[in-house]
């Protein structure tokens, strides 16, 4: 943080003040959206040394064993199936539950969710979103099923659930699969149940940047025995015995150093929910009243992880979600775009249906207000003041910001990664 930041003294009472506009960033070191929350370092060296005491450091190892029935027993789910990343998880339930032709999904997600069903030529098919909840809009998705339709892949953004009830009921009454990408939700519920428990199955992501993360990992958590064997042989080649293989499959083993970090991670994550609850209160107490600006909410009644602080901007307010971002970056404000501009935006789907948008306008509007900020154990209380006052003053003199800040020629400074993405310092 500058020196007057780290004093509590900012002031951006006038646009110069602005780094953007020559002023001294608040913060001397970039502050991320994404830093990894990393628990006690002890218990993961441990589990480490344990882990090369006994050179057992992958293929069905005890470590990945007890995190996955660490896993199901904390989702409350009969089976977990730990994979390298949550997206070769997405693969294999895809493939597990037979999914082909298309599939619908929703065009506000990280890319991920797409690529999973391209990957395996089948068309993802975006539905339009409910503005509300960020998720798949249900109303929409019966009009998007055609004979080729084989299933529905609900996304839980930011950890907030789908429409469950009202997917499932499409699904079963029109004979379609039904797959949650829960990478956003471990640990969150949805009317007193935990997420991992709906649809066929769900599949959830332990990525360096996740609530709880291992590294990188992934798993498939289903009440479906048959979905989850299918599932553990597909994750190893298809290898039922040393010399049988059953089914096509992959390599999407989950490495025990990850477990390693999976279970440690586990253990403290009570922690990083109290840190990213002290997080989010900070910046819903910063946010309130700022005109132009709301911050999502969660639904009292669910459990939560709140790993990810999204706000959207109110271009009528005087400044645009893109011209904050660049105000936030010169003062060292990492806040991310996620995920803009949408799936339907981006290859191959940008060239398969040039269209897309044309059907999708609440995401193509929301893609164009969400702001994601920074939150987690790593992120200091008083840096989250910091952010949400360069807001505030930010906001205060939105109009005449944006007019210098075209004047000064930083009206159109580039929002492509501006620091290595090897070295986040
Ligand atoms: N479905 C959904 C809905 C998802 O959001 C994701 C992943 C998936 C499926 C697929 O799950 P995985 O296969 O990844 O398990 C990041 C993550 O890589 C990705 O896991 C996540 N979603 C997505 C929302 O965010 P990028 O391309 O934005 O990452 P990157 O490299 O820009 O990192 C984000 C920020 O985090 C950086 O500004 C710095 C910070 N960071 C990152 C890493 C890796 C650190 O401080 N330390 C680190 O080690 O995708």
């Amino acid at each position: 943080m500058s020196r007057d930041a780290a004093s509590g003294s900012l002031q951006r009472d006038s646009t110069s003040a602005f780094a953007i506009l020559g002023g001294t960033p608040a913060f001397a070191e970039p502050l991320h959206v994404g830093r990894p929350n990393i628990g006690d370092r002890d218990r993961l060296m441990a589990r480490i040394d344990g882990m090369l005491d006994r050179a057992w450091l992958t293929n069905g190892g005890p470590l990945v064993r007890e995190f996955e029935e660490s896993v199901a027993r904390i989702l409350d789910v009969p089976h977990c199936v730990a994979m390298c990343n949550g997206t070769v998880a997405l693969e294999i339930a895809i493939r597990a539950a037979n999914l082909r032709g298309e599939v619908i999904v929703s065009p506000f997600t990280f890319v991920a969710t797409a690529h999973a069903l391209q990957w395996q030529q089948i068309t993802p098919v975006f539905c339009d979103i409910d503005p509300r909840t960020h998720n798949l809009d249900p109303n929409r998705v019966e009009d998007m099923i055609t004979p080729r339709t084989t299933g529905i892949v609900g996304v839980h953004l930011w950890g907030r659930p789908c429409a469950i009830d009202e997917l499932t009921e499409i699904a079963d009454r029109r004979g379609l699969g039904l797959l949650f990408d829960a990478a956003h939700a471990f640990g969150c519920s949805y009317k007193g149940r935990m997420i991992g428990g709906f649809g066929s199955a769900e599949v959830l992501s332990f990525h360096a940047t996740k609530f709880v993360n291992s590294f990188e990992g992934g798993a498939i958590v289903t009440n479906d025995p048959v979905l989850a064997d299918k599932a553990r042989l597909m994750r190893n080649f298809g290898f039922a015995d040393y010399d049988e293989v059953s089914y096509v499959g992959t390599n999407g083993k989950m490495p025990e150093v990850a477990a390693a970090m999976g279970l440690t991670s586990l253990e403290s994550r009570h922690e990083f929910l109290e840190a990213n609850r002290r997080n989010y209160e900070a910046y819903r107490a910063g946010l309130a009243g700022v005109d132009g600006i709301e911050l999502i909410v969660h639904d009292d009644e669910d459990l939560v992880n709140l790993q990810y602080v999204v706000i959207e901007v109110d271009e009528a307010a005087g400044l645009s979600r893109d011209d904050l971002q660049r105000v936030l970056w010169a003062e060292g404000v990492l806040a991310r775009r996620y995920f803009f501009p949408g799936c339907h935006r981006m290859e191959p789907y940008r060239s398969f249906f040039p269209h897309a948008g044309l059907v999708l306008p609440e995401a193509e509007r929301l893609a164009g207000r969400v702001l994601s900020l920074p939150t987690g154990s790593a992120a200091d209380p008083e840096a989250i003041v910091v952010v949400t006052e360069l807001i505030r003053q930010a906001l205060a003199i939105g109009p005449q910001l944006r007019r210098e800040m075209r004047t000064a020629g930083k009206a159109d400074a580039d929002l492509s990664a501006p620091w290595p993405l090897s070295a986040a310092s």
